[in-house]
């Protein structure tokens, strides 16, 4: 799939548009998701520029996968969450809204309500404290 330059997530690794940082290294980083399914809801990515997973090398894979797996450990002790829902999206008929790859970290408990993808945008302070407890977990 060819890679659009000007995607949302290209924009952030470029410095052009802001993200409520939880982490970052010389192939991936992880963001908070603005339009959360639940509170705490996190994104990873690779810094290849990569629409999907068929797109990508497979050491930026690994690395992202990796990240992904520390990203979730956080998440969960951050929040005591009993279940961690770790979710992928490789194009539109699979509900992917930005061309690059992607892993949702998703924070789960059982009987919650979690929101519909993509809608719901949530308020930057209450995402920046989420942020916070997330990255004190990861230290
Ligand atoms: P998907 O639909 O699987 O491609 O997921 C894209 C996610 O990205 C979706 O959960 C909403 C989120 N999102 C959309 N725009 C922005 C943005 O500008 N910043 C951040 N941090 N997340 C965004």
């Amino acid at each position: 799939m060819s890679y659009d330059q000007q995607n949302i997530f290209a924009k952030i690794l470029r410095g052009e548009l802001p993200c409520i940082k939880l982490y970052e290294d010389s192939k991936t980083m992880a963001f908070m998701d603005i339009m959360p399914q639940t509170d705490g809801h996190a994104l990873v990515i690779p810094k290849e520029a990569a629409a999907t997973i068929f797109d990508l090398t497979p050491e930026s894979l690994a690395a992202t996968i990796l990240i992904t797996q520390k990203i979730a450990i956080a998440a969960r002790k951050a929040f005591s969450a009993p279940g961690v829902l770790i979710a992928q999206t490789n194009g539109a008929a699979a509900m992917q809204s930005v061309p690059h790859l992607h892993f949702h970290v998703i924070p789960r408990r059982e009987g919650d309500a979690m929101r519909m993808h993509a809608v719901f945008q949530e308020d930057m302070e209450k995402l920046r404290k989420l942020a916070a407890e997330i990255i004190a977990a990861l230290n």
